[in-house]
Formats: structure tokens, C-alpha cells, sequence
């Protein structure tokens, strides 16, 4: 079945529920943790975009380099042979480097549809907003939800070749174990001559990445408290967010670098008929950033079946977009 795009732009909805039990379970559990994937609300994104724009925050400056200085490079590892394709990124957000990737391929006359996926709707209206003012001539179909499920949308969309594009070491949200499957389940929904862009921050000094996830400017403590404000709005709780506190930890040999919030007293907080007890510096585990070796990614694209397909890395080679294919 071929997928008839016209007019291009348009969001297919998915309600995404499970916020409430995610965060009584995992406020019930011990330690307590809170999933980094909901820190992407209205201001939760804004707080990202300051992020991006942190003079730390070098993540996205590296892959930018690869995708504004590298672009022709870039778009040989995923064209086979003109074939028609379907490009689906995965965690979109403003596709502030993709941009640069979908332009040349327009540019190039490559037949292909960009299909992003977010789990946050109010970031996939502004980049529909965006994309067909910058590139009109650009087919869009842009998904709302978790990844796989929509990842499985697209895929009953269309039967066209597809390339997933995961950048912005999204991957690194997950713990080796959870990227060790999820690259297992992306090679199970794609079939033969498919292929992946995935974007590896790479360790390097550790002052660097700690330097990263700890400005003074109070930006990342920011997002990371954003979450108990997101909890006190949408589940009528009463988080006093003056008593938890943002403490930052990388160890280099794990490459492991996490986020937590620090409870600043004994204290109870309400989560509509539940109550929640915290003692003084219990903590609560937010988010990891993994960084990675290059064995440790060629450990996992064995692992979870893929060919290699290439790979290109920033001029300070902090950063890798390492390509693979089915
Ligand atoms: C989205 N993700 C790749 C960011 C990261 O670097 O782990 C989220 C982030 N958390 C704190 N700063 C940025």
C-alpha cells in the first residue's frame, strides 16, 4: 500500500495515558525515580531549547556540525539507490538538525516523506508550523506518541523503505540495557534493507559532560524540577519545588552521567488521595545521559542484529552518527 500525502502536513493523535501510574509507581518505589521522558511539556521544552542554547551543552552543537557541515556525506549513508523512502525520526523535538537533511534531500529531487515522532504534540505543531514555511515542497506526516507504537503506525501508513533517524543521543536517555533491547525491538519492526541514523555522544573529559548536565545558570535543575511542577498541575499534587534540589553525577568509567533531586527536609507531598514520604536527602533518580565508547557501539549493533552501514562524526569528534542497516 502506498501512503497519498496531500495536503502534507498533519498530526495523527495518540492520547498518551500511564503519566499518573508511571509516577505513583515509581514515587512508590525505593529508590524513587521519576522517567526523564516526562519532562517534555510546554515548559519543559522551552527549558530544552534554553539547554540546547547553553554554551555547556555541546551535544547538539556537535551533531549540528555534522548535519550543516557534512550534509552530502550524511545523506549517501541512508539513499539506496533513489529508491523511495519514508524518513521517520524518532523524538523530532525542533529538528533543528534534520532541517539541514531534509533540505538537501528536497534540493537533490530525492522522492522520500518525513514522518516525525514525538511524544509531545505541542513540539510537533511548532515543527509543522516551521516546515512548511521553510520547506514547502516537503511531504510530512508527523505521529504523536511513545516511539514503537508509532513507529508501527508508520510502518501500517506505508510499505516503503524506511530510514529511522534517532539523533541527539536520545539513546542515551536509556540505560544499557533498555538501549540494548530498544535496538533489538527497532531491528524487529524494520525489515531488510532499512536502515538507522543513531546519534552517540561519545566519553570524553569528564569535566566536559559534567559540565554539561551542571550550568551555573541553573538551567538543567530547571528542567529536572519542571517535572514536580508538571506532577503538581496535571495530578493535582503539592510538590513544593524550594525543597528539592538538582545534584549532577558522571563516573567515567560507566560513562554513566545521572540526574537527581535531593529532598531538602522530612516531608510528605500529596498525589490526588496519595501520600508520598520523603526523608531530609532521599533521592529521587531523574535521568541518565550514557556516553559511550566506540567498542560499547559496535557492542550493541552486534547485539541487536544490524550490518554497519558507515558513520560520520563531528570535527572535534565528540559526537557520532553512526548508520546501520537490516
Ligand atoms: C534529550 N537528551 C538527549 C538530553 C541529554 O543530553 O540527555 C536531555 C537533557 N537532560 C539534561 N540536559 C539535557
Amino acid at each position: 500500500m502506498n501512503l497519498k500525502l496531500n495536503p502534507y502536513s498533519k498530526v495523527e493523535n495518540t492520547p498518551i495515558d500511564g503519566f499518573r501510574l508511571d509516577v505513583l509507581e515509581g514515587l512508590k518505589s525505593n529508590p524513587k525515580r521519576l522517567s526523564s521522558k516526562y519532562f517534555y511539556d510546554k515548559n519543559g521544552d522551552r527549558l530544552f531549547q534554553e539547554i540546547m542554547a547553553m554554551p555547556e551543552y555541546y551535544l547538539t552543537k556537535c551533531e549540528l556540525d555534522i548535519f550543516q557541515n557534512k550534509t552530502p556525506e550524511l545523506a549517501q549513508l541512508i539513499i539506496s539507490d533513489n529508491e523511495p523512502f519514508d524518513l521517520i525520526e524518532l523524538g523530532a523535538g525542533d529538528a533543528m538538525k534534520s532541517t539541514f537533511l531534509l533540505q538537501y534531500l528536497v534540493e537533490q529531487g530525492i522522492n522520500f516523506t518525513y514522518m516525525p515522532i514525538d511524544i509531545s504534540g505541542n513540539i510537533l505543531s511548532i515543527l509543522n508550523e516551521k516546515l512548511s514555511h521553510e520547506i514547502p515542497d516537503l511531504p510530512i506526516v508527523a505521529l504523536e506518541g511513545e516511539y514503537f507504537q508509532m513507529l508501527q503506525k508508520a510502518a501500517a501508513l506505508s510499505h516503503r523503505r524506511k530510514v529511522i533517524l534517532f539523533l541527539g543521543s536520545n539513546i542515551g536517555n536509556m540505560d544499557i540495557g533498555e538501549a540494548d533491547q530498544f535496538c533489538s525491538d527497532l531491528n524487529q519492526n524494520l525489515t531488510s534493507g532499512d536502515k538507522v541514523l543513531i546519534g552517540f555522544d561519545l566519553k570524553k573529559n569528564p569535566h566536559t559532560i559534567l559540565n554539561a548536565y551542571n550550568d551555573k545558570a541553573g538551567i538543567t535543575a530547571a528542567f529536572n524540577l519542571n517535572l514536580l511542577t508538571r506532577i503538581n498541575t496535571e495530578l493535582d499534587a503539592d510538590f513544593d519545588t524550594d525543597q528539592f534540589q538538582h545534584y549532577q553525577t558522571y563516573d567515567p568509567v560507566s560513562g554513566a552521567c545521572k540526574s537527581y533531586l535531593v529532598s531538602l527536609k522530612d516531608q510528605k507531598v500529596t498525589i490526588d488521595d496519595h501520600s508520598i514520604s520523603f526523608k531530609e536527602n532521599e533521592l529521587i533518580d531523574m535521568e541518565i545521559s550514557q556516553k559511550f565508547s566506540p567498542e560499547k557501539i559496535e557492542e550493541l549493533r552486534k547485539k541487536s542484529g544490524f550490518l554497519s552501514a558507515g558513520e560520520i562524526k563531528d570535527s572535534k569528534r565528540w559526537f557520532v552518527d553512526v548508520a546501520w542497516e537490516v
